[in-house]
């Protein structure tokens, strides 16, 4: 259906050419269950055995190595409670999505391992390979492939997981090992994880050259970045969109988030006019935050209720056109709120 306003709504499941459900109520706690993360996945997802999976690094490092899991499981474990953010369809990356959540994974610090193999010095990403195979957008891949700069790999929030909200992970979602990169979008935090690369030059891969690479006109030349560091973005958890209210004091709420943390959340209820500063909680490692600003209607009408959020960086959520756009909802004031009520 064509929607002007793009009032789009979180979605519960999602996929390239899966079902998308349009559910608010999966948001309404910090910590997002596993059954209504959204999942994702471009080829198809892989038959691995457990027993027989290895991890192997390799590259440039002193020790190339591989390791079982067991091996992996012996090593210390960290766990992080992180926002998960997918940066949208690669075919469309302009066109917000929203597909997010919050989650706790448990598991080896990235930077452990490349410890214990010695990077060498002309080191500057890790990339990450993934088994599953298949064909995306008319092209056969034998694997996935992403990368992110050293810097960030070594960074301890990194982690080679295990485990998500304390259960192990799935084959079905991502196991029995993932990357989770906390800060980047989601197509960097690779499932079905065998094999890390150290290398002195980005990877190749459609994946990461093609897909996931923002382009924009700058001086009439295209300047391309990579789709790393998730900008700030939003969620209006209430009201909901269509959601009819009573004409008296709401809580309008929600969740903010950026790879930096964010510092101040805006709030418009007439379409962008005047925006009023809403209250959001500090930071807690790379979780998302909570906003929330109280709103009395003064009239029965429609209103449409805006929220963008603005990290410590000074970036802020642009009004429209980008994936991480002013978040906004139509809602109606008005006396009753049931009608036709038959029985
Ligand atoms: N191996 C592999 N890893 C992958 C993908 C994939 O298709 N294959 N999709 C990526 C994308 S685009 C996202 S948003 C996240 C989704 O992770 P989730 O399904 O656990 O939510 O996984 C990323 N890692
Ligand atoms: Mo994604």
């Amino acid at each position: 259906m064509d929607d002007p306003l793009n009032l789009e709504q979180p979605m519960k499941f999602s996929g390239f050419g899966l079902i998308q459900k349009r559910e608010a109520n999966v948001y309404s706690r910090l910590v997002t269950n596993e059954d209504d993360l959204f999942k994702v996945w471009h080829l198809g997802i892989p038959n691995i055995d457990g027993g027989e999976w290895k991890l192997h690094i390799n590259g440039l490092v002193e020790n190339a190595t591989q390791l079982n899991l067991t091996e992996l499981r012996e090593l210390p474990q960290t766990s992080v409670m992180a926002f998960h953010e997918c940066a949208g369809n690669p075919l469309n990356p302009k066109v917000p999505q929203r597909r997010v959540g919050n989650v706790e994974w448990t598991g080896v610090r990235l930077a452990d391992l490349l410890r214990l193999v010695n990077v060498k010095d002309e080191a500057r990403f890790v990339i990450s390979k993934g088994i599953d195979q298949g064909v995306y957008n008319n092209v056969y891949y034998s694997g996935y492939e992403k990368d992110i700069p050293l810097e960030k790999a070594l960074d301890p929030n990194v982690l080679i997981a295990l485990a998500i909200n304390n259960e192990p992970i799935t084959v079905e979602r991502d196991g029995p090992v993932r990357l989770v990169v906390p800060g980047y979008y989601g197509t960097n935090s690779t499932k079905w994880l065998t094999q890390l690369v150290v290398s002195d030059v980005r990877s190749t891969s459609d994946f990461t050259t093609k897909y996931y690479m923002d382009r924009e006109r700058v001086d009439g030349q295209i300047k391309e970045s990579p789709v790393w560091d998730v900008s700030p973005n939003s969620l209006i958890v209430h009201p909901q969109n269509g959601q009819s209210i009573k004409p008296e004091e709401i809580e309008i709420w929600g969740w903010a988030w950026a790879e930096s943390p964010i510092s101040l959340v805006e709030v418009s209820v007439d379409g962008g006019e005047t925006w009023k500063e809403a209250s959001v909680e500090a930071r807690s490692n790379m979780e998302w935050q909570r906003f929330s600003f109280r709103w009395c209607p003064k009239s029965v009408g429609e209103y449409l209720v805006m929220v963008r959020a603005i990290d410590v960086k000074g970036n802020c959520q642009p009004l429209l056109q980008r994936r991480n756009q002013v978040s906004r909802v139509l809602i109606f004031v008005q006396q009753r709120t049931e009608f036709y009520n038959e029985s």
